[in-house]
């Protein structure tokens, strides 16, 4: 039998963990053969509820879950990790403008990154989906000077799949035979979906649409909002479906992506299509363990405008937590 795996996951007592964490235990992350230990963490308010969905994970008895550590200290959740889902967030409140979310969050980034530099497996895997999530990545990786900076990485894989799933219904084709659609830059509402080397059963997907007026009044802005549309309607934000993402962000990494396609991950920008110094979201293929940015794309020039709109934004961000860095 495999040795168990070490998954860290934080803001475990929230709306995405409460999603998360049954699918990790059930074996939907890393495979119906691998054992897992849960190591999450909150904050001390958040402890009894916590509690509560401890008590859930062992009503259901799962097969592969062989521990579970339930914490409010970072040192203690990240001791050993070989995954970290860094879920919890502090959320924008009434009135709270967008420098002071950054800068609150700088903080939580600021003391997780040290923690997985102090305590965490040499080869963590860390996904941030807390946002902002993009420069929360680029914090915790600059607080962790020990560990790979490629081992930090933003979720983009949600708006990834939002993308195919517009694609899909528009052309009538199953999500199946979407592929290769790609979301650069940041994971906010300036991040550009991209058709332009999408397929569609092999086919090219924006010459089979032809609908220029479809792609910029519905498909971008549609991906873009969805976040946005969802707590609309629901009054919550996107939970499952997040955690879905997640799921597959890590899945992916850690086993691989498919032949013939590619998947979007938000990773260090190290001068990749014009960009540096960022977590930038990025085309990626994925093989033992390990991602690589597809490079040579061929960029037009209304994806370039787009491209660098969302990398002027996340330089903005990053300008703005400079004195949060290690
Ligand atoms: P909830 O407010 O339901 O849960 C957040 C949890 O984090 C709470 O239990 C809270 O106590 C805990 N928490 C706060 N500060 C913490 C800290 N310093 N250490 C550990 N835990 C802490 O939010 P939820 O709906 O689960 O969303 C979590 C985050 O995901 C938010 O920042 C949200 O904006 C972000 N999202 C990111 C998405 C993405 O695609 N990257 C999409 C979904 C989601 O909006």
């Amino acid at each position: 039998t495999k040795k168990p795996v070490r998954v860290a996951v934080t803001g475990a007592a929230g709306q995405i963990g409460y999603s998360l964490l049954f699918r990790i235990a059930s074996g939907a992350m890393l495979g119906p053969d691998q054992p897992v230990i849960l190591q999450l963490l909150d904050i001390t308010p958040s402890l009894p509820a916590l509690a509560g969905v401890v008590m859930e994970l062992d009503d259901c008895a799962f097969p592969l879950l062989q521990g579970i550590v339930q914490t409010d200290d970072p040192m203690v959740a990240f001791k050993d990790a070989d995954v970290a889902l860094l879920v919890g967030a502090r959320p924008r409140g009434p009135g709270m403008e967008r420098k002071d979310l950054l800068e609150a969050n700088g903080a939580i980034f600021t003391t997780q990154g040290k923690a997985l530099n102090a305590v965490a497996s040499r080869d963590v895997k860390v996904l941030v989906v807390g946002n902002p999530a993009n420069t929360n990545a680029y914090i915790a990786m600059k607080n962790a000077p020990d560990l790979n900076p490629a081992n930090f990485t933003a979720m983009m894989r949600l708006d990834h799949n939002r993308a195919l799933t517009q694609i899909g219904q528009k052309t009538g084709n199953a999500v199946t035979d979407v592929k290769k659609v790609i979301i650069w830059g940041n994971h906010s509402a300036t991040q550009y979906p991209d058709i332009f080397h999408a397929e569609v059963k092999g086919q090219s997907a924006a010459q089979l649409i032809n609908d220029q007026q479809w792609l910029e009044s519905e498909f971008i802005p549609t991906v873009q909002q969805r976040g946005a549309a969802i707590i609309k309607a629901r009054g919550l934000s996107s939970a499952a479906s997040a955690a879905n993402a997640a799921i597959d962000h890590i899945r992916n990494w850690v086993l691989g992506t498919p032949e013939g396609d590619w998947v979007t991950m938000g990773v260090p920008a190290n001068g990749e299509y014009g960009y540096s110094d960022l977590i930038y979201g990025y085309p990626v293929t994925c093989k033992d363990g390990k991602y690589t940015i597809v490079q040579g794309l061929e960029v037009s020039d209304f994806s370039r405008a787009r491209m660098d709109a969302t990398a002027k934004e996340l330089s903005e961000e990053r300008d703005a937590v400079k004195h949060l860095l290690g």
